[in-house]
């Protein structure tokens, strides 16, 4: 009983914060998904990344449909293993948030769902028992994986989130809550992995904002209620219009009704966005949520009192291998501060470390209650809204202003009448006003301590302080340039000294010393007593790393307010610091040479830097602190070259079912009369992909009919997903494709036939690309909308019954052969069927033919493959991405009309579609890329047109060359071809 106590009170919470290891933290933390990055060894380098920002925990979902795509088999190695996803966010010192569904949107195929889940005759999500049933091994296993990571068995994990924003069931409204659905279900969920082992807390994310399971709400009741929300929404086309229909107000209203005894918990918040086939690429999505977005957004969203944050996404990475929904394509960066290929030059990434870095040095956030959002009482104008948290106790105020219209693009003056230790004062005091110039938020505060010494306001935000030697005191506040800005200090604390080029004004008003400035882009410097104040533009500020010197066990690397820190400015990146005597040792990156400076560090007497291990000349700056210079010499890189004949392609026909001699016997005859699938079936035999085990990739029919010599027309109706095409054959003859669009999951179509001869046996053989399974609302099975053929007719032969139809997808279907790269990544082409696209396939005596220069000839596909050995250095991280030229390519008059798998050692890291887009380059992580040596790439090049296609153009494009203290990872298990004896 004691232990269980014991174990319990390493996570707590109040009404206002969680409480980890007996402290109030801020979960500051970003959502990433280890299975759109599958390499394991670059895990370490996203959650420094993520460190380096201030954050202090991650989200992640767990893919069950990934995991257990053979019913029973749950594979939990190779790039499904979690354990280095644990090992590395310890060693970052970030706390995890698990959620492992079993469904989870997250824009995956089938909402995280395994395909034969599909076949279930109970509604998904719903208490149908062999719904529940089908969940119960995955959930036993995935918890058993997270209960032994959990922070009580010396792991990240602090919190679990069951199921996924299970909020609303068709026709149900909150007041007539659906009991033997939702309740039951949600506790069906929480046992399975109480069972397996979970203690910490459990919490929900509620789309509805509607209190939904939070505390105390009956069965399936969590322990901690949150909500999610994405206000900017999805219209990445028209990135500067912020939509106003979802702008969060009154959630600390909400929240004091639904869950009053629960700090306020925002599960998800719109981090980024999405885009889809035909779309506008992701670095759209990145302009509409961007670093404007977050100073305004992410700031309401505290002055609610948020202390459980989690942004959507802050790493999205790669739907590799098919893994993702149809609304998607490749690419899953979704705009977000780190982008796919793991760089963070992306302005809101800066953004947000200066937020998360003031949350981790204000502890009195943590204790503070959200007033309402006001501006009469508080600020000169109403064009300024202002909404206060008010100091428990711990006096600190927190005003977070903005402009009434948060839209607002323009400019706007105010002053702001703020309470204070030494009463009421009207800001500036001085002279100027304060401005909101564009999209802008501020957060201003009053009796803020810093480290014993009492801040009576700032105007200015603040970035971060620490505790340098003896009683000194390093603060940083920071605006926007040309800002006039205002702080107040007692009079007690010293006498302020300019530094040279400051030109701030000082005054003393009553018992306090106010200093007066305008933000320039020159950095200003003013000296208090034990107290030094950096007034600095934003921008400098981005340069500039708080990093936490490591503590002794269990604190280690994880945040905490006692921590010892020093503040370090730099170029790209800091990952990491520690202290040996007057040895300052970082790691880090630099994409230039630069200059770092050690703005203010625990000790005073650090004389030496290393940087990467690497010792560094110290000097120092005229003001005095310690500077380095760190060189930057890009070392020279080769790459192949795909388009000339230095680079030898191999290629063999991948559409062999057109010849006459091909022989179907071996392929899955569709035999089943009766369907489980809720929209029924208007054929005489069920040609659903998913009841004859067949979910990704793509799908191959052959229909065998003999002719009475009357058929005229051959009417198809096909549905794969938005952005699907599929291409139809009459034994060896084209008889069209259907090209696809971004609005289209499913199309029919009526194609004329050729004279057919009485009694002649003709074979019809039609290829569909699958975009992935829909995601669903709970209880509405819209996961079950059918992938493949859904009708068919002949006009002048009426019994359907006649054509007899077989399909093949992925060879094995569910008894998928490739276990380490999982259930989807191999679709129906034949290339794909004899495993050629994984490394080494048996090209002895193919042709050789360029997939850019040749092509494929008319409609069909064609399979191309090469090699090439790469040599990268060591301590230099260059992300690469393959890069398709989408210009139009083909014969005279060609529409373009081309499909493109891209393999990379086997796995698929693009579908290119040419004539939807975007997606145009295609990031391959290093890992499954081998940087030092042989590596695999294969194309499938399916040409819809009668006139065949080349791919316009492709290379190996490096996309940043960074000089850089990441771990190497090292090679992720990549099974080269063999041969699959039981292909057809
Ligand atoms: C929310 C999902 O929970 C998450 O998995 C992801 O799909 C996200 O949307 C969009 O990227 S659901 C939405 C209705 C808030």
């Amino acid at each position: 009983m004691l232990l269980f106590l014991l174990v319990l009170a390493l996570v707590t919470w109040d009404q206002h914060s969680l409480i980890v290891r007996g402290e109030r933290v801020m979960i500051y933390s970003g959502e990433f998904h280890p299975f759109r990055l599958p390499s394991p060894g670059l895990w370490l380098d996203v959650f420094q990344k993520i460190k380096a920002m201030g954050f202090t925990g991650v989200s992640f979902y767990t893919d069950w449909g990934l995991l257990e795509g053979n019913p029973g088999e749950v594979v939990t190695d190779g790039v499904w293993s979690l354990d280095q996803f644990f090992s590395a966010a310890s060693e970052a010192g970030i706390y995890l948030i698990a959620r492992p569904g079993p469904y989870i949107n997250a824009e995956t195929a089938a909402g995280g769902m395994p395909g034969w889940a599909l076949r279930l005759n109970g509604t998904l999500r719903s208490t149908a028992p062999d719904y529940l049933n089908a969940t119960v091994n995955y959930l036993s296993i995935i918890g058993k994986i997270i209960a032994d990571a959990q922070i009580t068995n010396g792991g990240p994990v602090i919190m679990v989130q069951p199921e996924n924003e299970y909020s609303t069931w068709p026709g149900e409204s909150f007041t007539q809550f659906p009991e033997q659905f939702n309740r039951q279900l949600m506790a069906f969920t929480e046992d399975r992995l109480r069972d397996a082992g979970i203690v910490v807390p459990f919490a929900v994310n509620d789309n509805e904002n509607k209190g939904y399971f939070a505390a105390g709400s009956g069965l399936g009741a969590v322990d901690i209620y949150g909500i999610d929300a994405y206000p900017f929404r999805y219209d990445c086309a028209h990135p500067y219009v912020w939509p106003t229909y979802r702008f969060p107000t009154g959630w600390q209203t909400n929240h004091t009704a639904f869950s009053p005894s629960t700090p306020f918990t925002i599960m998800e918040f719109e981090g980024g966005s999405g885009d889809g086939w035909g779309g506008v690429g992701e670095d759209m999505c990145a302009i509409l949520v961007n670093n404007e977005g977050i100073r305004v957004l992410f700031k309401n969203n505290y002055s609610f009192g948020v202390t459980i944050f989690n942004t959507y996404m802050i790493y999205g990475g790669t739907n590799w291998g098919n893994l993702g929904y149809h609304g998607g394509y490749t690419s899953y960066d979704y705009g977000a501060s780190i982008t796919e290929d793991r760089q963070i030059w992306r302005e809101k990434y800066s953004e947000m470390k200066l937020q998360a870095n003031f949350f981790k040095v204000s502890p009195a956030y943590l204790t503070a209650t959200a007033g309402n959002v006001g501006n009469g009482s508080f600020v000169s104008t109403p064009a300024i809204a202002v909404t206060p948290l008010w100091g428990n106790g711990m006096k600190t105020n927190f005003y977070v202003a903005r402009h009434a219209d948060f839209t607002c693009t323009g400019n706007a003056s105010y002053s702001l009448t703020v309470s204070t230790s030494i009463g009421n004062v009207t800001i500036p005091q001085l002279s100027g006003t304060l401005s909101m110039i564009g999209r802008d938020s501020k957060i201003h505060v009053t009796d803020y301590d810093v480290g014993g010494i009492n801040l009576i306001y700032s105007t200015a935000d603040i970035y971060t302080w620490i505790k340098t030697s003896g009683s000194g005191r390093v603060l940083i506040l920071y605006g926007g340039l040309n800002e006039t800005h205002e702080f107040a200090i007692p009079i007690s604390v010293g006498k302020p000294k300019l530094s040279s080029g400051c030109a701030a004004t000082v005054t003393k008003i009553g018992s306090s010393w106010v200093i007066n400035w305008e933000v320039t882009a020159a950095r200003q410097v003013v000296t208090i007593g034990d107290l030094t104040v950096y007034l600095l533009w934003r921008n400098e500020a981005y340069d500039i790393w708080p990093l936490e010197l490591p503590a002794a066990v269990p604190i280690s690397n994880y945040s905490s307010i006692s921590k010892s820190m020093v503040i370090i400015k730099a170029g790209n990146l800091l990952r990491s610091v520690s202290i040996d005597g007057h040895n300052l040792h970082l790691t880090g990156d630099v994409n230039c040479t630069t200059t770092l400076e050690v703005i203010a560090a625990p000790s005073d007497s650090l004389t030496s830097i290393t940087f990467n291990s690497n010792p560094l000349h110290t000097t120092k700056s005229s003001s005095g602190n310690l500077v380095a210079t760190v060189g930057f010499e890009p070392p020279k890189t080769t790459l192949p070259d795909f388009s000339t004949s230095s680079c030898e392609w191999k290629y063999h026909d991948s559409l062999p079912e057109l010849s006459p001699m091909y022989d179907d016997s071996l392929w899955i005859n569709c035999s089943h009369t009766t369907t489980t699938n809720p929209w029924g079936k208007r054929t005489p035999t069920s040609l659903y992909a998913s009841d004859y085990g067949f979910h990704t990739g793509s799908l191959i029919y052959r229909g065998h009919f003999t002719s009475n010599g009357k058929e005229s027309n051959f009417l198809v109706n096909i549905t794969g997903g938005v952005g699907f095409g599929y291409s139809v054959w009459l034994n060896s003859t084209f008889l069209g494709s259907w090209a696809g669009s971004g609005a289209n999951q499913t199309w029919a179509q009526n194609f004329t036939l050729p004279s057919l001869q009485l009694r002649e046996k003709y074979v019809f053989t039609i290829l569909i690309d699958h975009m992935g399974q829909d995601e669903e609302a709970p209880g509405t099975d819209a996961i079950k909308y059918p992938r493949g053929l859904t009708y068919f007719a002949l006009s002048g032969h009426s019994n359907l019954a006649d054509a007899q139809w077989k399909i093949t997808g992925n060879l094995g279907g569910e008894q998928y052969p490739d276990l380490a790269r999982g259930p989807r990544n191999e679709g129906a082409m034949y290339a794909e069927r004899m495993g050629w696209h994984l490394p080494s396939p048996p090209t002895q005596g193919w042709e050789n033919r360029s997939p850019v220069t040749d092509g494929v000839d008319g409609a069909g596909v064609g399979f191309f493959t090469t090699s090439f050995e790469l040599n990268m250095p060591d301590g230099w991280d260059v992300p690469l991405s393959f890069v398709f030229n989408g210009t139009r390519s083909g014969g005279e008059g060609t529409e373009g009309n081309y499909r493109v798998q891209l393999f990379v050692n086997g796995w698929q890291f693009g579908k290119y579609v040419n004539n939807l887009g975007p997606q145009t380059a295609f990031p391959v992580p290093e890992g499954i890329l081998n940087y030092n040596g042989r590596n695999d790439v294969s194309l499938t090049l399916w040409s819809l047109d009668a006139d065949g296609a080349k791919v316009g153009g492709f290379a190996l494009v490096p996309q940043a060359i960074i000089k850089s203290g990441y771990s190497k990872p090292s090679l992720v298990e990549s099974p080269k071809w063999t041969e699959r004896k039981n292909a057809f």
